[in-house]
């Protein structure tokens, strides 16, 4: 079993019979949305709130019961994958794309769990990428100003090459930073940049963290 799964499946132990369930996005989270469909397909009842198109479409595959956001109140727990996460439980995510709905799901969120593997572990944020959505008016502009910091911005293409568009029909700016070393005056920062929708820091969004190992056992953190 590889430590994706192996996380993903730990993760059902969250899960109570009328529970309504955020449902992240990414490799981890498809295992965990596997393994709730056996228990869906066996009575348990459960409503999923997607965070992207493509947990939509696996919830459908696997019958799944969905509601949008704007239909529920508030939402029990949310399972979703992480790009990095520190000792403090800060993490980056959106390197599927999907941080501007994966944040909206989790601020409604009574609980957050992340889901990882072992790689996901780093003593500081920076390494991975860190994603900025932006909107496609006026992103050159906005590009320029992150150059000028020393952000080294790169737009996010698709395998044609061409902008990579989320599901809220925005670009994407990788920041290659290494290291971060205040995650908090970074997150401020992009918070307050005109023609910035959002970006991956998601720092105190999570109560836990599920990391899978090869071996099958999972460490919670
Ligand atoms: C999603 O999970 C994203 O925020 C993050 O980029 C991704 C991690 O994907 P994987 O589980 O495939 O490594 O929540």
């Amino acid at each position: 079993m590889n430590g994706k799964k192996a996380a993903g499946i730990k993760a059902l132990d969250e899960i109570r019979e009328g529970m309504t369930i955020g449902l992240g996005t990414g490799s981890t989270v498809y295992f965990f949305l596997e393994a709730l469909a056996e228990k869906v397909a066996a009575g348990f009842t459960i409503t999923g709130v997607a965070t992207s198109q493509q947990t939509i479409d696996l919830a459908k595959k696997w019958k799944i019961p969905m509601r949008t956001l704007n239909e529920v109140s508030t939402i029990d727990v949310t399972i979703d994958g992480a790009d990095e996460f520190d000792p403090q439980l800060n993490g980056i995510k959106g390197g599927g794309g999907a941080l501007l709905f994966e944040k909206l799901v989790a601020k409604s969120s009574k609980k957050r769990i992340w889901i990882v593997d072992e790689r996901k572990k780093v003593e500081q944020l920076g390494r991975f990428p860190l994603p900025v959505e932006v909107v496609p008016f006026g992103w050159k502009h906005v590009e320029s100003f992150l150059v000028n910091k020393g952000y080294n911005p790169k737009l996010r293409l698709t395998a044609d090459e061409r902008p990579y568009v989320t599901d809220a029909h925005h670009y994407i700016l990788d920041l290659h930073l290494q290291t971060i070393s205040d995650p908090e005056a970074l997150a401020n920062e992009l918070d307050h940049l005109t023609g910035v929708v959002e970006h991956g820091l998601f720092l105190g969004m999570t109560e836990k963290v599920l990391v899978g190992a090869p071996n099958g056992t999972v460490e919670t953190f």
